[in-house]
């Protein structure tokens, strides 16, 4: 009971630290309840795991490709340590689920970018471009020669977004694309959720009692929240 008290107002500590940063779209129900689902994934753990994530990709978003599943590990990790923390989850699920067009553009480059120019400056390459491009597209092999088709897509790609003609798409060249046609968020392979299922999971974390009740989450994981399919461990 003295253990129940203390976590639900250490949740409710951590939300209302969350809720302070503006790129938090969510109510604070909304990241209690995410808060409680990052403890039951990371089994309580105060950090989640790569394949614990991936867990929750695969089985919440019905994301299925290993590779983009990683690269979207990468774009939630912003501190690099390999491990999500409940501030990473949070905001990065506030952009996966809800961000603007702005914020969605710089997930999905993150996502898509694997090249660096120096620490601070990533690109995505010709390369990454060409592997991920041919990663999504060529599920079969048929008989002419699959490359083919992938490198013409890939110069393609480069004629509409590389403004400058350096090969590699700066950030600016990939905001400025999606900003001017939002269908290239995902020009290079699924990282966002579609809609169906980011309305299901939204739901799942809305205060079931929603606004008739202003006494905000339950002490429990709400039903809703249950049914959530999590591989057994
Ligand atoms: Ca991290
Ligand atoms: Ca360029």
């Amino acid at each position: 009971m003295q253990q129940n008290i203390q976590n639900k107002l250490n949740i409710s500590q951590i939300a209302d630290k969350l809720l302070k940063d503006p790129c938090v779209r969510f109510s604070k129900c909304e990241v209690e309840n995410l808060l409680k689902l990052f403890s039951k994934c990371s089994r309580d753990a105060e950090k989640m795991d790569r394949m614990r994530f991936r867990d929750v990709l695969h089985n919440t978003f019905d994301m299925t490709d290993d590779m983009l599943m990683d690269r979207i590990f990468k774009a939630f990790d912003k501190d690099n340590d390999s491990l999500i923390s409940k501030d990473e989850w949070v905001k990065g699920m506030s952009t996966y689920l809800k961000g603007s067009l702005e914020e969605q553009a710089k997930f999905c480059f993150d996502v898509y970018s694997m090249s660096a120019v120096n620490a601070t400056e990533s690109v995505i390459s010709r390369e990454d471009i060409h592997s991920m491009l041919k990663h999504c597209l060529v599920k079969q092999p048929t008989e002419e020669d699959p490359d083919e088709g992938v490198k013409d897509l890939v110069d393609l790609m480069l004629k509409k977004m590389d403004f400058d003609k350096d090969g590699k798409l700066s950030f600016d060249e990939f905001r400025c694309s999606v900003l001017d046609d939002p269908l290239l968020l995902e020009a290079f392979g699924p990282c966002l959720p579609d809609s169906k299922t980011r309305l299901v999971f939204l739901r799942t974390i809305e205060d079931p009692k929603g606004r008739k009740n202003s006494q905000g989450a339950t002490d429990n994981i709400p039903e809703s929240l249950k049914q959530i399919r999590l591989k057994p461990v």
